[in-house]
């Protein structure tokens, strides 16, 4: 009898073992690939990250994040669809399965990552809260907002970290709070709030949108961490691995100096990082679905990080940020990607 209940607990043990194996079942990859397109969860339009122009063609740091997936899986960089979503939808809609990945200048934080069914994939852009305001108004730092109306977007973490910072300080304030950037950044600038408060890297794109930039100043003040990431749902390891595994590649390359222009000559290297990163040795890429040139398709169609960075929020772009925290481990920068090995 004890032999038996012993032999049906291990039994049970083993359909248990073989539902949470198939709840984990990897699908996402499959899917996209049977669709032949990426379903990419993106910005309504932020400057930098992710913003249709008057064509539909997307632009941002965000999308050359997508594009990049589509690229490793395709080997065609086109193969996106992005679909806009404002802040408090993002995560339903990846929830629901209506996007395959979220890259939408989301901050990762416990509950998200928790909470939610979803998990983070690492951090393609590292930011902070700030405030810009009028110059005229004449102050100089945040804690001289006292009283002050602040304009802000409902279902950011901005919202909580501007209660957070008001409250610790001791400071009252007004909220003035928006659904879209679009009626924020408006409300903003008819002159509706005394300070605007997002992202630092929002308030450069966001700044470009103004009737006149110039009378407006950003605070020195940085108020939170925002770590920005991609995020995926949590019940498919190989698509978790896949979508990490992008940035890690962009990293990487950047590292090894390997970019867009120079990748095919990088097929030669004798350096053993750059052959295993592009396949030339090894098969890395079979343990997320992939081809064993995964990387090699992200760098030749997309460029590595410190590429898509300058393009689209640095030196080469209207935004001109510098690499700052996103600066690479090795500059004196937190951008640190694993090996490939
Ligand atoms: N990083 C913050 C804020 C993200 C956010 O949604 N920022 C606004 C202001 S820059 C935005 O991108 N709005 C665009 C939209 O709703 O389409 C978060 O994850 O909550």
């Amino acid at each position: 009898m004890k032999k038996f209940m012993a032999a049906a607990v291990a039994g049970l043990g083993l359909a248990l073992a073989a539902a949470s194996a198939q709840a984990q079942a990897p699908q996402t990859l499959a899917q996209v690939k049977s669709r032949g397109i990426l379903n990419c969860g993106s910005n309504t339009g932020l400057a930098g990250f992710g913003v249709p122009d008057g064509q539909g063609n997307w632009t941002g740091l965000d999308v050359d994040f997508c594009r990049g997936i589509a690229a490793t899986i395709f080997n065609d960089p086109t193969k996106v669809k992005f679909i806009p979503l404002s802040a408090k939808d993002r995560f339903t809609a990846l929830q629901s399965g209506e996007v395959d990945v979220l890259v939408r200048n989301s901050t990762w934080t416990m509950s998200r990552d928790t909470a939610l069914g979803l998990q983070f994939t690492g951090v393609n852009y590292y930011d902070g809260q700030g405030f810009m305001i009028r110059k005229k108004l004449g102050v100089n730092s945040a804690l001289q907002l006292n009283g002050a109306s602040v304009c802000t977007q409902q279902g950011t973490t901005t919202e909580l970290n501007l209660a957070d910072f008001f409250r610790a300080n001791n400071l009252k304030y007004e909220v003035v709070a928006f659904a879209t950037s679009d009626e924020t950044v408006k409300a903003y600038d008819s002159g509706r709030c005394d300070a605007f408060t997002t992202d630092a890297s929002g308030l450069y794109a966001e700044r470009l949108k103004l009737t006149a930039p110039d009378d407006h100043m950003v605070l020195p003040e940085i108020i939170s961490k925002e770590p920005l990431g991609p995020a995926t749902r949590n019940n498919d390891a190989q698509w978790f691995g896949l979508v990490k595994w992008v940035h890690n590649a962009m990293l990487n390359a950047e590292e090894l100096g390997v970019t867009k222009a120079n990748v095919d000559e990088m097929l030669k290297s004798s350096n053993p990082e750059i052959k295993r990163l592009l396949g030339t040795e090894g098969k890395f890429g079979e343990s997320v679905g992939l081809t064993a040139d995964w990387a090699y398709r992200i760098i030749k169609h997309v460029g590595n990080y410190g590429e898509s960075f300058e393009k689209n929020v640095g030196q080469a772009s209207l935004l001109k940020i510098a690499r700052g925290q996103n600066a690479l481990w090795t500059k004196g920068g937190l951008q640190y990607a694993p090996p490939v090995r």
